[in-house]
C-alpha cells in the first residue's frame, strides 16, 4: 500500500473550563490532525497534541516537523509488517528522530490507513488478542467541599476505580482521601496522584496518616525516584511512576522496589510503539501499566483505548476520563463512556466522523 495523500489541520478546541496543569493553565486545547489516503482508497487519521508544561516539543516545533514530514510520506510504501508494532515502524521511518506527539498521530494515521483496509479496529490490527472494553478511572479533583458530591455522580456513573489528583498541602490531602472514601470505601479503588509536589518526608508522614488500606497506589508523590524503595518500607503504599518515566531506562524503573505501576502517556513518550516496548517489558517483570491521555481529543483517545484494549493486563484502569473538560470536539460523535469503561471501537476512525468545521487545513 502506498500513501497518495497527507494533510494537515490545526484546531483549537474550546474547553468547558480552564484546564489547570503544572507550569500552564490552557484555556483552549490546541493540537494538529493529519489525515493521509493510500492508493488503494484507505484513509486514516491522527491526532497530534503536545502538551504545555509535560511535552517535550512545543506545537509550533510538532507542526513544522509535520508540514515537513508529510511530502516524505507521500509516495511511501507501507509495508504490511508495520502493523506488529515490534519496531519495525522505526526501520520504516528510518530511525528518523520524531517528536513523541508527531510519531503518536503518524503512527495512528498510517495504521488507520492498514485497518480501514482490512475494515478492522486498530486493536485488531496489530494484536491477536483485544479486549472488547476498557476499565477508565473517574478523575476527581478540585476542593475538598465538592469532592464528595463529585464521587457520588463517579459511583453513579458506575465507575470501580477513581483517581483523585491532590495538591501541594498533604494536610489537605488527608483530609480530601477521607472525603471520597467515605463515600466510596468498598465501592470504587481509589488512587491519588501528587505529580511530584510532595517531599519525602511530608509523602511518607501521609502515607503513615492514612494507612495503606486507603488508597491502591499513589501516582509519583516525590521527585526524587531513588527513594521510593524507603516509601514503600515504611508505608506499604504501591508507587507509579508517569512523568519520571521520561527521564529513566527500562533496568533503573525495574530495579526500584515499590514501583508496581507505569502510568503511559504516548502523546508524550514518543507514541504507539514505544509504549508498547515498554508494556511488553513491564509484563515481563509483573509490571502493571495503565495508559493515560494527554488531554487529546476523541481522536487520540479512541487511538488509546484500542492500544489499552490490547494491553495484555487490563487490571489497573486507563486513565482517560478526560474529555469532561472538552465543550466541542473533532469527532461527530465524541468517544462515550458507560458504566466507567469505554467500548473499543470497530473500525479505525474514517472522514466521516470527523467534524471538519472545526479544523483548519495547513498548506
Ligand atoms: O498527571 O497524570 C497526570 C493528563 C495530562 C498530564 C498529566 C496527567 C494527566 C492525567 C490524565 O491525569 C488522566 C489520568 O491519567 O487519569
Ligand atoms: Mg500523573
Amino acid at each position: 500500500m502506498k500513501i497518495i495523500s497527507a494533510v494537515v489541520y490545526q484546531y483549537s478546541l474550546e474547553l468547558v473550563q480552564p484546564l489547570v496543569l503544572r507550569g500552564a493553565t490552557l484555556n483552549n486545547r490546541d493540537g494538529l490532525v493529519l489525515h493521509l489516503k493510500s492508493d488503494e482508497g484507505s484513509e486514516g487519521f491522527g491526532e497530534i497534541a503536545p502538551l504545555p508544561g509535560f511535552s517535550r516539543e512545543t506545537l509550533d516545533e510538532a507542526r513544522d516537523q509535520m508540514l515537513a514530514l508529510r511530502f516524505a510520506l507521500c509516495e511511501q510504501d507501507i509495508p504490511e509488517k508495520i502493523r506488529k508494532l515490534n519496531g519495525a515502524f522505526d526501520q520504516w521511518l528510518e530511525n528518523s528522530t520524531l517528536t513523541p506527539s508527531v510519531r503518536f498521530g503518524v503512527e495512528a494515521a498510517v495504521l488507520g490507513l492498514l485497518a480501514n483496509a482490512k475494515n478492522v479496529s486498530l486493536g485488531k490490527l496489530t494484536s491477536k488478542q483485544l479486549h472488547p472494553t476498557v476499565r477508565i478511572a473517574g478523575l476527581l479533583s478540585g476542593p475538598a467541599d465538592t469532592l464528595a458530591t463529585s464521587t457520588k455522580n463517579l459511583l453513579d456513573e458506575g465507575f470501580t476505580e477513581l483517581k483523585l489528583k491532590v495538591g501541594e498541602d498533604p494536610g489537605e490531602a488527608v483530609n480530601k482521601v477521607k472525603i471520597v472514601n467515605d463515600v466510596a470505601y468498598g465501592k470504587a479503588l481509589l488512587h491519588l496522584d501528587v505529580n511530584q509536589a510532595w517531599d519525602f518526608d511530608s509523602a511518607v508522614a501521609f502515607g503513615k496518616e492514612i494507612g495503606c488500606a486507603a488508597v491502591s497506589y499513589i501516582e509519583e508523590p516525590f521527585k526524587d525516584t531513588t527513594r521510593i524503595p524507603e516509601f514503600f518500607d515504611e508505608t506499604l503504599i504501591p508507587v507509579a511512576l508517569d512523568e519520571s518515566i521520561q527521564c529513566l531506562t527500562f533496568d533503573e524503573i525495574r530495579s526500584i522496589s515499590g514501583v508496581d505501576i507505569l502510568v503511559l502517556k504516548p502523546t508524550i513518550l514518543g507514541g504507539i510503539e514505544r509504549t508498547l516496548a515498554i508494556i511488553d517489558q513491564a509484563k515481563s517483570c509483573a509490571i502493571e501499566v495503565s495508559i493515560s491521555s494527554s488531554f487529546e481529543s476523541s481522536l487520540g483517545i479512541s487511538t488509546l483505548v484500542n492500544l489499552a484494549g490490547t494491553s495484555p493486563h487490563n487490571i489497573t484502569a486507563a486513565g482517560l476520563n478526560t474529555l469532561k473538560w472538552f465543550k466541542n470536539d473533532i469527532l461527530n460523535t465524541p468517544v462515550r463512556l458507560e458504566n466507567g469503561a469505554i467500548t473499543v471501537n470497530q473500525r479505525a476512525i474514517l472522514s466521516k466522523d470527523i467534524n471538519f468545521s472545526l479544523l483548519r487545513e495547513l498548506k
